[in-house]
């Protein structure tokens, strides 16, 4: 139940759980470490975690005395994962599991997350939490505009929205048309979807005519996949709502791991469920607080299948200080990208993230563009394709030249590389339901 009681702060600063979410760091860490060897009970039940934990003398949670000593279990990869389908992270009897979910990634082989009842419970519980933190209530009309079944956004969001008690609209994705007959219907106030189908709701909705003052829409949530501030602020701005951050992935549960509070500076790591390390991907050290690196997590909410020191490949770094809204759980920068998702072009490193931040932040850039890298002879050949804004018409060749040429020199100062922009009429590139496919890499694998 939330708590509301005797607050002396405004009320938008509500919370879910006032106890855990503003816990002393002391209680806190003492909570982690019980959790983390309970979890580590339930790891060594597992035919992985059993054959991993071998060489390292823990035999049961009672050899972890202090959190501390988490440096002594090995990290745990998306390929351990693979390895382990379908039941190698299993930890308790199957006539006690009540649900799966599974990610399929680019490979085939799917990573597979079981839960129990007490599981889901808990997973909800965060989730809720985190729909709460950002000032929704039982009074909110909750659209849940993302994909339901094995991905855990949709029924991750919907059964948080029914805890919080909103009414929830399990619309799923796609389909603008419906999607704005429900939000007038029903008298949408809460969206959730990606980043990047948000943006194409606000396309659709200026095409269909569909004026901003027939709906009551006033927040959404914005996540399961990388987004710039500017992609922010352009869909505030755009769909006059407040828009927050949602982290989390299927191999610690989903969403409701790092969500964004009403102060949207940094997003709160759970941490009564979560422990967070944030390490050098490259020596796999703990990187200095503040700075950037590689997120690792462990979950301590999960008994079905739990999972210690799995190396997200996000990137990302811890806020230094407190929060104004006063939880003390510490907060991530926004996650920019993967340590995976880098492109090499013609020997410079470039993140997607960098191109999105420039594209975005330019007005006469639409909502929509794709990068596409190939070869060129020996080279390597960087295409930004982007829709151009609403006040720009395709026939007027000068103004398209000077904006080419625009993005061009603001993109070469910051990635210092040369692009080739191509700008597309709105609507012309791409668009997908669920994450959006931002970066088209044609060049052959072996090269
Ligand atoms: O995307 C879970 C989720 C559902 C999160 C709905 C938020 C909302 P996966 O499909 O396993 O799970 O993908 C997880 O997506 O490791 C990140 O790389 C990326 N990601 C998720 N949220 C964000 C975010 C869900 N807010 C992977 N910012 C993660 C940046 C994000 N990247």
């Amino acid at each position: 139940m939330p708590d509301t009681s005797s607050s002396p702060k405004p009320p938008s600063f509500q919370y879910w759980n006032r106890a855990m979410e503003t816990m002393n760091r002391a209680e806190l860490e003492a909570w982690q470490l019980s959790r983390l060897q309970k979890t580590l009970d339930y790891s060594l039940r597992t035919p992985f975690y059993k054959e991993r934990l071998s060489g390292t003398g823990i035999k049961s949670g009672n050899d972890i005395r202090s959190l501390d000593d988490l440096k002594k279990i090995p990290f745990t990869t998306k390929h351990d994962l693979r390895d382990g389908f379908p039941y190698g992270f299993l930890s308790i009897p199957l006539e006690d599991v009540v649900r799966l979910h599974a990610s399929s990634g680019t490979t085939g082989t799917p990573t597979t997350i079981y839960f129990s009842a007490e599981d889901i419970k808990r997973w909800t519980g965060f989730v809720a939490r985190s729909i709460f933190a950002t000032g929704c209530n039982k009074t909110d009309v909750f659209q849940n505009m993302i994909t339901y079944g094995l991905f855990t956004g949709g029924l991750g969001f919907h059964s948080g929205g029914e805890e919080v008690g909103m009414l929830v609209i399990p619309s799923g994705p796609g389909n603008t048309t419906r999607q704005f007959r429900l939000m007038q219907d029903f008298g949408t106030t809460v969206l959730h979807a990606t980043p990047s189908f948000l943006l194409h709701v606000e396309s659709k909705m200026r095409e269909e005519g569909i004026a901003r003052e027939s709906l009551r829409l006033r927040k959404a949530f914005a996540g399961a996949e990388p987004y710039s501030e500017d992609t922010r602020l352009r869909i505030e701005k755009l769909l006059n709502i407040d828009v927050y951050n949602s982290y989390g992935l299927s191999e610690m549960n989903g969403p409701g791991v790092a969500f964004e509070c009403q102060c949207k500076n940094g997003l709160h790591i759970w941490e009564d469920g979560y422990i967070a390390e944030i390490i050098n991907p490259e020596t796999l050290e703990p990187v200095r607080e503040g700075e950037t690196g590689e997120l690792v997590l462990t979950i301590l909410c999960r008994e079905a299948t739990p999972i210690l020191r799995y190396r997200t490949r996000d990137l990302t770094g811890f806020i230094p200080g407190p929060c104004a809204c006063g939880r003390t759980h510490r907060r991530l920068r926004r996650i920019t990208g993967r340590s995976d998702d880098m492109l090499i072009i013609n020997g410079v490193n470039v993140f997607p993230s960098q191109i999105e931040e420039v594209v975005m932040a330019m007005h006469q850039v639409g909502n929509n563009y794709l990068i596409v890298v190939e070869k060129e002879g020996s080279l390597d050949r960087l295409t930004v394709k982007v829709e151009v804004g609403q006040d720009i018409f395709m026939d007027d060749s000068r103004l398209l030249n000077a904006v080419r040429d625009k993005i061009a020199k603001t993109l070469q100062a910051s990635i210092t590389i040369n692009p080739r922009v191509e700008l597309h009429e709105k609507g012309a590139l791409p668009v997908s339901e669920g994450k959006a496919v931002r970066v088209e890499d044609k060049r052959p694998k072996d090269v």
